[in-house]
């Protein structure tokens, strides 16, 4: 009998926890607790950090699990990375979800940069206003560059003081749509759009509304991680699962 984690957050992990729950499998769905009130899963749902890989590999043991679903966002590199040390010195076997990268079509005018630094090297120094869609976690980075207007899109309301001297918030959970971003930025008078490579479709709504506003984005590049078995699609997840002896 299989005993599967799917370590979620993103539609892929929601479609697969949805996947397992029609098929009876017995799994559990995790968590970070990076927002008040995460969507509702159709399986047991643990929330909360593990306390790194060792605290990851005492719950894989103590739990009975037999597989591991890395279903996260492709920027939850951290988590990707303790899911292939912890599985290592587990012997369990593990795949990971995700959806293939964005890549610039035509009449995209993207920047593309490594990382959230690069990113606010490449806004522009006379002040502009900068649609930010990277959620709460970077924002003080772009604090050295105070003379925009930022517009920030987060999933709760902030509780801290934000690190931004000028800036605007919408409260919001996505997937969003194209019609609803280029609502937004045009009441907002955007010029530049920061995103970061996520993929899928909840968050291309952006590009697509810069597209037809012909405005440029910074699009920043996934963080690396380590090699391991990567499916795009929940058929081959369930499959892998089928054929994957615990
Ligand atoms: C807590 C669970 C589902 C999953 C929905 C997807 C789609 C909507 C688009 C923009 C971009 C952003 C952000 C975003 C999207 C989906 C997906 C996705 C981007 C929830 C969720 C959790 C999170 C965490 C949150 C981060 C933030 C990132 C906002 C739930 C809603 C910007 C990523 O305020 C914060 O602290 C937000 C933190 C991590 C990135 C960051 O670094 O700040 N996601 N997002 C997960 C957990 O606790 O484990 O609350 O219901 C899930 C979703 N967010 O089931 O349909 O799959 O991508 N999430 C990015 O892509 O750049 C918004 O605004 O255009
Ligand atoms: P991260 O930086 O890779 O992870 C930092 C730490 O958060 C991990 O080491 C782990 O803590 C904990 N953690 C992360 N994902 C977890 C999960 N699903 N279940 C339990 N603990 C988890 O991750 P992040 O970028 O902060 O993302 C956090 C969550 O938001 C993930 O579920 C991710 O799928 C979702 N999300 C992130 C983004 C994004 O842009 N990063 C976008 C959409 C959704 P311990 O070391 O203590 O175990």
């Amino acid at each position: 009998m299989t005993r599967t984690l799917v370590l979620g957050g993103t539609t892929e992990a929601s479609t697969l926890a949805k996947a397992l729950a029609e098929a009876g499998l017995d799994a559990v769905f995790s968590y970070a607790g990076r927002t008040a009130n995460p969507v509702p899963q159709p399986l047991p749902t643990r929330v909360g950090g593990y306390g790194g890989v060792a605290g990851l590999v005492d719950y894989l043991s103590g739990e009975g699990i037999s597989h591991v679903v890395d279903a996260t966002h492709p920027f939850a590199a951290q988590m990707s990375r303790n899911v292939v040390e912890a599985c290592a010195q587990t012997g369990l076997p593990h795949c990971a979800y995700e959806r293939p990268a964005w890549s610039a079509t035509d009449g995209d005018n993207w920047t593309r940069v490594v990382d959230i630094a690069a990113a606010v090297e490449a806004l522009p120094d006379e002040p502009a206003k900068v649609f930010l869609a990277i959620g709460k976690q970077n924002l003080t980075d772009f604090a050295a560059k105070p003379q925009h207007h930022y517009l920030l899109r987060l999933v709760d309301e902030p509780q801290a003081e934000l690190p931004l001297p000028r800036c605007s918030i919408e409260i919001a959970r996505g997937p969003f749509d194209a019609d609803g971003d280029l609502a937004l930025m045009q009441r907002h008078g955007i010029t530049h759009v920061v995103s970061k490579n996520a993929g899928g479709r909840g968050a291309s709504a952006k590009l697509a509304a810069a597209r037809s506003l012909t405005l440029p984005i910074i699009m920043i590049d996934r963080p690396q991680v380590p090699p391991r078995m990567t499916f795009g699609d929940v058929s081959e997840v369930m499959a892998w699962l089928f054929h994957t002896p615990a």
